[in-house]
């Protein structure tokens, strides 16, 4: 049922004013902005040593580099829409949030080939220790088969700490492949690791971590002694030569107008509804926004 404030709600946040005035420091549909990023180069040991780690441990960990991205702003926007009761996910109406993933081609694209896509699968998080809150609980991104015959992935998630994910704030938790023994099997539902065989995955604000889709992996539980809380963004991405796992792929460098992102943000609090209680009047919102621009 449409509630008059559900309906309100969706009208304001269908306007670019609403969130400029939200968050003046942050650009929406900045062309000359998104057009000028800077990539980050990968050299060709460092190229070799990440499609080793990808294939063997399923996952890689880069430490803080520089962004040149205004990461304090961005945090700050993803509590102000918290504290609004504003599905955070939101965040990607800004060019920002984009730009974090456009500047990683370089580390994407060896391994998953050329002409890598984009999923139309994002996610925010505001995980809030003093409210009990967790991250995602452990899961493999994808059940069905994602992997080559060499142990390449055909699909990933890049996962990017906006904040210092600790192990007390919820951060990110791995069975690294080769210590799954249900790993890239028909039994991969069923698991089997030890438990000395998790490993915990802080990682300080600015660092990059990447994934396959076939790696088990979860977002612990915060602990009330720490006030900080864990803020991070992820986006999906698949090789070219494999059908979509998930339509519309997007190409990387391209980044979606304003109605094409409030439409992806309908979707994304659609489908990963199994993940966070909905609310009927948030679902009705999200349903109107998805369906407001053909996707
Ligand atoms: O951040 C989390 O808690 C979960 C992240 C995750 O599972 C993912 O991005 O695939
Ligand atoms: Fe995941």
């Amino acid at each position: 049922m449409a509630t008059t404030a559900g309906v309100s709600r969706s009208d304001e946040w269908s306007t670019p004013t609403f969130w400029r005035e939200l968050a003046p420091a942050l650009r929406i549909e900045d062309i000359d902005f998104l057009s000028s990023l800077q990539l980050f180069s990968v050299d060709d040991p460092t190229r070799e040593r990440l499609q080793g780690l990808m294939r063997k441990e399923g996952y890689f960990q880069l430490p803080p580099v520089g962004w040149n991205l205004p990461l304090e702003e961005m945090v700050a926007l993803v509590a102000k829409l918290d504290a609004q009761g504003i599905p955070v996910p939101f965040a990607f109406l800004y060019d920002e949030f984009w730009a974090l993933f456009i500047k990683l081609h370089q580390v994407i694209e060896p391994i998953l080939g050329p002409g890598y896509m984009r999923m139309p699968d994002f996610w925010v998080w505001f995980v809030d220790p003093r409210r009990d809150d967790s991250g995602w609980k452990p899961h493999r991104d994808k059940t069905q088969p994602t992997l080559r015959a060499d142990g390449s992935p055909t699909s990933l998630t890049v996962w990017l700490p906006l904040s210092d994910a600790t192990t007390l704030n919820g951060c990110m938790y791995m069975v690294p492949a080769d210590r799954d023994p249900t790993y890239n099997t028909p039994e991969n539902g069923q698991w089997q690791f030890a438990h000395q065989d998790i490993r915990a995955l802080p990682a300080e604000a600015g660092s990059i971590l990447m994934w396959n889709q076939a790696v088990l992996h979860w977002g612990s539980h915060g602990s009330p002694r720490e006030t900080r809380p864990r803020v991070s963004a992820a986006f999906e991405f698949q090789s070219a030569d494999v059908p979509p796992y998930n339509s519309p792929l997007m190409a990387p460098n391209t980044v979606p107008g304003f109605a094409g992102r409030l439409a992806l943000v309908g979707k994304q609090i659609l489908q990963y509804q199994h993940m966070y209680p909905l609310a009927p009047e948030m679902r009705e919102i999200a349903t109107r926004l998805k369906d407001s621009a053909t996707l």
